[in-house]
């Protein structure tokens, strides 16, 4: 099981420009020959893996790309410049399809692989291209082409780098909103988020990981209580678990003894994985609050508010998965 980020976008491909209707004219030469330059060609939509990239996120924000067209061409046989091709990039492992038809155009599984998702219209010929012996002074010339357009979805399938564990109303979905341009659903009732949610999370210049946050999690989840076993499914794509618990919980160190039972009971090999404890809403808290864990674990005190915390946990989670 792994996470599927969908996005839906329109590629529109520039049209070619028209060619031109010119003659020479020059001082001493009465009677110059045709001389209109051809159309620039539209520019193409392309689509190229990289690997850089972990989400469709960005893309989400920009849903009609559009090529541009060619220039006319024009006398003097000058030809018309040709459109600028868009190039869309998006994460290795990115599956395009036709909306329309259904149709799988491309499978972008290494760096660099691309696919032209929209062809730029060629540009028209202008008349100096008719001319023949028997036809010195063409008038004729051709308009530019339209260039393809087409609706696509775009699919990749995500291997979240952190996974987001705590009871409903913990504070995942506001985490992620703060570390990431993510902007899941958040709202101080339980069971808010119903499926997961994935960010980019970019921590300096050139690193960046893949948070997903996932719907709550409830005692008996293992056995399917609330949205359970179908969470815990997600959790396992994901190589660091951040468990988190309220900081104004009666006794957080027992909340996050009881989250701990739910994963064992689900699946001990969980508990291999990496694992942060982070005490959310340090913002709101009266006094200090209990965290003698029953088990080593790395606190980090955190508040989405006020921001608190929210370095260290940060640097700590980017350890983690590169460790
Ligand atoms: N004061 C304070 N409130 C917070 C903080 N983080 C989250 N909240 C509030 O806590 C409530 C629940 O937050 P969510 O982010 O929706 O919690 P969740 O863990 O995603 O909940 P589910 O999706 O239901 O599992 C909301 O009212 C948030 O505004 C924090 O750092 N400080
Ligand atoms: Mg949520």
């Amino acid at each position: 099981m792994r996470f599927v980020d969908y996005v839906k976008i329109s590629v529109v491909a520039g049209k070619g420009g028209d060619g031109c209707v010119a003659f020479r004219r020059e001082k001493f030469v009465p009677k110059g020959g045709p001389a209109g330059g051809n159309g620039g060609n539209g520019g193409s939509v392309i689509i190229t893996a990289d690997v850089q990239l972990h989400t469709l996120q960005d893309i989400r924000y920009h849903r009609i790309y559009k090529a541009k067209r060619g220039s006319h061409g024009e006398g003097s046989l000058r030809h018309g410049k040709s459109g600028e091709d868009i190039i869309i990039n998006v994460p290795a492992g990115t599956v395009v399809k036709d909306r329309e038809s259904g149709e799988v155009l491309a499978d972008l599984q290494n760096h660099g692989e691309s696919i032209i998702a929209a062809r730029g219209g060629w540009g028209g010929r202008g008349n100096a291209k008719f001319v023949s012996p028997t036809h010195q002074a063409p008038r004729e010339f051709e308009y530019g082409r339209s260039g393809q357009e087409r609706d696509l979805e775009l699919e990749l399938k995500v291997l979240a780098d952190v996974g987001l564990v705590g009871f409903p109303n913990a504070g995942k979905s506001t985490l992620l909103s703060t570390v990431s341009r993510a902007k899941p659903k958040i709202a101080d009732y339980p069971f808010t988020t119903l499926t997961p949610n994935l960010g980019i999370v970019k921590s300096g210049e050139y690193t960046s990981f893949v948070m997903a946050d996932i719907p709550g999690l409830i005692e008996g989840a293992h056995e399917g209580k609330g949205l359970g076993t179908q969470f815990l499914k997600h959790v396992e794509r994901c190589s660091v678990l951040l468990f988190m618990v309220d900081a104004n919980d009666e006794d957080p160190s027992d909340s996050y003894r009881k989250l701990y039972d739910e994963v064992n009971k689900f699946s001990p090999s969980l508990l291999k994985r990496e694992r942060l404890l982070a005490i959310t809403k340090m913002d709101a808290i009266v006094g200090v609050p209990k965290m003698a864990t029953f088990e080593p674990i790395d606190i980090y005190p955190i508040s989405s508010v006020s921001g608190e915390g929210m370095d260290a946990l940060m640097q700590a989670m980017v350890k983690r998965i590169s460790g």
